[in-house]
């Protein structure tokens, strides 16, 4: 068994990237490991943000875990501002770390030049997450192909602290799934992000017509071969990707099954399987209050701060900063 930390930053809507990239893929490792599911509001806040939609935003976030099927009585879900330790942590890692580690994060430069400023929470937001995962001594992240980066670096700082200070932390491993980078509706040369066009999107809470509509106006390629090539043909793989990580087929079968079928054929399939797999999200909506939900992540953040602040004692300990 390993204990496994990830997070979502509850930036606007959970799309289907976040779910087929990672939220999926939590369910399952739930099953054998001991899982710390964490909405990253603190993360959130590194990017231009509107305070009145925050709220809004992490309770949707965690409906999403739920109705995915994230058990909050076998994993630890919590709402990471509410245990203090994953910031005083932060503070102790960034002690180690070389601005130019920081500078150099591909995710960094592209949000500086996405959102023209650079602030020094952006800057730091690695080494808060590192902090988010190192607290709980995880040795599994599962994580979009976007996030490897940042791994990388958590390991480097996870030994250089064990250099330094004596081993404690285990190096943490990346966990990808088969859905590590589902692409941009309308630009399949960029991964699916939930701040950019809501068109080139679909947030797991969309209506129906409104899924319809995004798939069938999905960006293809040129040519009429519905074949998988992520290289040669992005838009239609991106499509055959999803279809297949949806419907439990492998790609081929599904390549099989579309294969004399028309662009529009494989658009309205693949519309229809997903307004049938994001049913219960829409309904959760209906079903469940916001305070049912903050009263899930408060007891969440209880369970995490028991481990949280025994591992960040023993840091402390470490780096002689006990009186
Ligand atoms: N397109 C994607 N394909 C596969 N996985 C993805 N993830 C994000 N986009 C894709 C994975 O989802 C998890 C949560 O991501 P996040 O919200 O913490 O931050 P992000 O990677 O920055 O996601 P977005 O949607 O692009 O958000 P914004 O626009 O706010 O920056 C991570 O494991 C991520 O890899």
């Amino acid at each position: 068994m390993a204990i496994v930390f990830s997070g979502v930053r509850p930036s606007g809507e959970i799309h289907l990237g976040n779910y087929l990239g990672a939220i999926k893929v939590w369910v399952e490792l739930q099953r054998e490991h001991q899982c710390f599911y964490c909405i990253v509001d603190l993360h959130a806040i590194s990017t231009p943000y509107n305070p009145k939609d925050l709220k809004k935003n992490i309770v949707k976030t965690c409906l999403a875990y739920l109705v995915a099927g994230i058990d909050s009585k076998k994993s630890v879900l919590f709402l990471q501002s509410l245990v203090p330790e994953h910031t005083e942590l932060a503070w102790l890692l960034g002690t180690l770390v070389p601005v130019g580690d920081l500078t150099r994060m591909t995710q960094y430069k592209e949000k500086v030049k996405k959102h023209k400023q650079a602030k020094a929470g952006l800057l730091n937001y690695p080494i808060l997450q590192s902090a988010d995962i190192l607290l709980y001594r995880a040795e599994l992240v599962p994580v979009g192909r976007d996030q490897i980066q940042h791994i990388e670096l958590c390991r480097e700082i996870a030994s250089r602290f064990n250099r330094t200070f004596g081993k404690f932390f285990p190096l943490p491993k990346p966990f990808l799934s088969e859905g590590e980078k589902i692409r941009s509706l309308t630009d399949p040369t960029k991964k699916m992000s939930k701040t950019d066009n809501p068109q080139s999107y679909i947030s797991l809470f969309d209506p129906p017509d409104l899924i319809y509509q995004k798939i069938l106006k999905a960006v293809t390629d040129s040519g009429k071969e519905i074949r998988f090539s992520p290289l040669k043909k992005p838009g239609i793989s991106n499509l055959l990707l999803i279809y297949a990580l949806i419907s439990g087929k492998e790609i081929k079968k599904v390549e099989e099954d579309f294969e004399g079928k028309s662009y529009l054929e494989l658009k309205k399939s693949l519309a229809e399987l997903l307004i049938d797999e994001l049913e219960p999200f829409r309904l959760a909506l209906k079903e469940h209050s916001e305070s049912e939900i903050i009263k899930v992540l408060k007891e969440g953040a209880e369970k995490a701060k028991e481990v949280a602040q025994e591992n960040l004692a023993q840091v402390k300990e470490l780096m002689g900063l006990r009186v």
